[in-house]
């Protein structure tokens, strides 16, 4: 049990740390994990003396059931909680106060291909999550600020992170913050962290990460800021996407709402100006599947020596466009993920060769788009019926492209 002297001095411990970092994020001390060793419950609701919040949330994270935790002020106590047990929803007893929720989430990271500030000797980025705890990323010796990535290609409730740091230099993930953001932060402009976590402290192997109770977006970014080298063997991200279920859901990518309606590009007549291969044609940007794996055949592309590409659809009606969504592939973002590029979407009110027909630019996305999935609005209210997407270089290759809007 703590004295008084190691009560005060972890109270002051917290308030540095706490101080430490800009963001309002909670700073656990994952170090300390000898407090309740010896009186770790192996069932729930068993109660726990103990005389600090951090030891709650330790004996939750040593506790391999614990989904939710709570502390009780007045008796000093922690009350875990395991899977199985009826999840707290509201403050059980005045006294109490619930300060984790962890409910049942899937790892979201493992499909997704990340991108780092460097890539050092070891092993490339994916080495991080291709479920080998021994495989391991690891940034450029020269590069002091390192990152690491994550898009997770939807909208996720963030319940917790899981890293897996490196056996021999366990202590490169001290300092660590853990940000998540609704917008890519490495692109234009973007949204504010929405701070999941500031971790000082380490232990060797796993290392489970509680992010802010209700903290959501698409990008986890994981970064430090004192080592040179940021080395992860295993990134797992657990949370709960927001619009829409795991249940009805098989690939999530085929599972997002977009702003303003239904998709009116899904299966509409479309066409492209070359073919890198027969199994890339331009329906394959409006089969309603995003994922940006080439080898899973559901991306257009034009060919190696086609500079003026064009994809364009015939949404079969007038419509006053809302949104246009691009999925660009995903498989290498540092290669393929640059291809698209200074994008222009142009809509047209019939046939774009007619000469009669008019055309206007919606919108134009300048630069690399990323291997990711944008959506986009016209710079000012555009009416037409076909939608021409063009690139001024070689390789036009989009996974999915989807359009909402009001039909005229
Ligand atoms: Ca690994
Ligand atoms: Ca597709």
């Amino acid at each position: 049990m703590f004295s008084q002297f190691q009560d005060l001095l972890t109270v002051f411990l917290i308030l540095y740390l706490m101080n430490k970092f800009s963001c309002s994020c909670p700073v656990y001390w994952m170090g300390y994990t000898h407090v309740l060793d010896d009186v770790l419950p192996n069932t729930a609701n068993k109660m726990v003396s103990t005389n600090s919040k951090i030891a709650c949330m330790l004996a939750c994270t040593n506790e391999p059931q614990c989904v939710a935790v709570a502390f009780h002020k007045q008796r000093k106590e922690c009350h875990l909680y395991t899977r199985n047990a009826k999840e707290l929803t509201t403050d059980p007893d005045p006294g109490m106060a619930v300060f984790v929720m962890i409910t049942d989430g899937s790892n979201v990271a493992s499909l997704n291909s990340p991108s780092t500030s460097s890539v050092g000797v070891i092993q490339p980025p994916r080495a991080a999550l291709d479920n080998d705890n021994n495989t391991c990323f690891q940034t450029d010796q020269y590069d002091y600020q390192p990152w690491f990535l994550l898009d997770l290609m939807d909208t996720f409730l963030i319940r917790f992170i899981v890293v897996y740091n490196e056996a021999e230099y366990p202590e490169r993930l001290h300092d660590v913050n853990y940000e998540v953001y609704d917008a890519d932060p490495t692109i234009g402009n973007f949204s504010e962290a929405n701070c999941c976590a500031s971790v000082v402290d380490y232990t060797t192997g796993k290392n489970i990460i509680r992010c802010n109770k209700g903290v959501q977006g698409r990008f986890v970014k994981i970064s430090i800021e004192k080592s040179n080298f940021l080395t992860l063997c295993e990134v797992e991200i657990y949370g709960t996407l927001v619009n829409g279920t795991s249940d009805t859901c098989n690939q999530r990518y085929e599972c997002n709402k977009l702003p303003g309606g239904d998709n009116i590009a899904l299966g509409k007549p479309t066409e492209q100006t070359s073919f890198l291969h027969a199994v890339y044609s331009s329906s394959k940007a409006v089969d309603g599947n995003r994922n940006g794996m080439m080898s899973v055949a559901s991306c257009q592309a034009t060919a190696a020596d086609d500079y003026n590409p064009w994809w364009q659809v015939d949404l079969a009606s007038t419509y006053d466009i809302t949104s246009i969504t691009i999925s660009n592939r995903y498989d290498d973002k540092s290669y393929y993920g640059t291809w698209l590029s200074n994008v222009s979407v142009i809509v047209y009110n019939s046939y774009p060769t007619l000469s009669t027909t008019t055309s206007k630019l919606c919108v134009f996305i300048p630069g690399v788009f990323g291997g990711t999935v944008r959506t986009f609005k016209c710079d000012e209210k555009t009416v037409g019926r076909f939608i021409k997407i063009t690139k001024p270089t070689e390789y036009l290759n989009m996974c999915e492209v989807e359009v909402t809007g009001i039909q005229q």
